[in-house]
């Protein structure tokens, strides 16, 4: 389970930077701390499914508590057909005494969404390629300009990365600025569109710069909103067809940043954005303060991207390895 930006991050044969791996000693209190701030985030969420999830729901097992449970996963936006298969399973494993009392039975039920919250279990992030390349995509005002200024700073101080952002959102002069902003916050490169140039060039030129440089990861952020949704993935296509003029593979990792605050039309842009391009992975952004933290598990179990990435504030420390078992457990309240 990736809980650490050491165990999310595949750096391949190169080395993380010794000095970003805290020491043995302080790993729990970390780990608790982080779990502590994971439960707060997810307290408008854990408060929507509380009242139904009540400790006492489990004690008797009927089909009244099958549907409760129901009632309460679809609400905090886990999804139909994800919460009709959690449900089912959990029930037929009570049924035929597989699981026993209130206790296991909710232990259990953090067990089936975690399962489900894994996706297709890939959950890593791949930085083997030199330079790596990450390509951040998703709706305008979802949180691509801030998660990429706040993954450029992890990656450069958990991980010790040189990373460079290519800023290929080229329509809007302020969204150039923002990732102008960040970038210096993070410390790292930036590439930037000259007058006139698009999307395609500023990320040849990036890359290029890149392989010159030997820089380890280039994030590439995008537009979100082009006059329609053909011309946005076009252009999310073009940018694809770039990356593979500089580099073979393409990019190692495409990150959907969904906005957890519109639940289930989150999940819709995904999957169109899925069709269009090879989706590894979604960074789940202002998990603070919304009641449809199950979306992180919709995601999953309906379309088999996996959550890599949470954000969890406007802040450059709010982001966050995603952890199917311990988000299962805060979503619940455990
Ligand atoms: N509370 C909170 N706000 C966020 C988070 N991520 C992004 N935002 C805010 O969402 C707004 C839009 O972010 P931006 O990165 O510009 O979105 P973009 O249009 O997709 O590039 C900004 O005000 C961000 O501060 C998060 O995890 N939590
Ligand atoms: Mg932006």
């Amino acid at each position: 389970m990736a809980t650490t930006w050491a165990d999310l991050l595949d750096v391949g044969d190169r080395e993380l930077d010794p000095a970003a791996s805290a020491p043995a000693g302080e790993e729990e209190p970390q780990r608790r701390g982080f779990f502590r701030r994971l439960r707060e985030s997810l307290a408008t969420s854990r408060e929507a499914l509380g009242a139904e999830l009540s400790a006492s729901l489990f004690e008797t097992l009927d089909a009244e508590t099958w549907e409760r449970l129901e009632e309460a996963l679809i609400m905090a936006d886990v999804g139909a057909r994800t919460t009709a298969d959690v449900v089912g399973r959990l029930e037929a494993e009570v049924e035929a005494g597989r699981v026993e009392g209130a206790e296991a039975v909710r232990a259990r039920l953090v067990e089936l969404l975690a399962d489900l919250a894994a996706g297709d279990g890939n959950t890593r992030v791949d930085l083997r390629p030199r330079p790596a390349v990450v390509l951040i995509v998703g709706v305008n005002g979802t949180g691509k300009t801030t998660t990429v200024g706040k993954l450029a700073w992890h990656l450069s101080r958990e991980a010790g990365l040189s990373v460079m952002v290519a800023a290929a959102d080229t329509y809007r002069a302020a969204a150039v600025e923002q990732l102008g902003t960040w970038a210096e916050r993070a410390g790292c490169d930036i590439v930037k569109a000259e007058t006139g140039q698009d999307a395609g060039s500023v990320v040849f030129d990036a890359l290029a710069a890149a392989k010159a440089r030997g820089t380890d990861v280039v994030l590439v952020d995008t537009a979100g909103r082009l006059h329609n949704r053909a011309d946005l993935m076009e252009e999310l296509a073009k940018v694809n067809r770039v990356i593979r003029k500089q580099i073979d593979a393409g990019p190692s990792e495409t990150l959907i940043v969904v906005d957890s605050t519109t639940g289930q039309n989150g999940l819709r842009q995904a999957k169109v954005f899925s069709e269009a391009v090879d989706v590894s992975g979604v960074a789940l952004t202002k998990l603070d303060g919304t009641a449809k933290g199950g979306i992180a598990l919709a995601i999953a179990g309906e379309l088999g991207i996996p959550v890599k990435l949470i954000g969890v504030g406007e802040g450059i420390e709010d982001l966050r390895p995603f952890d199917a078992q311990e988000f299962s457990a805060a979503l619940l309240g455990e």
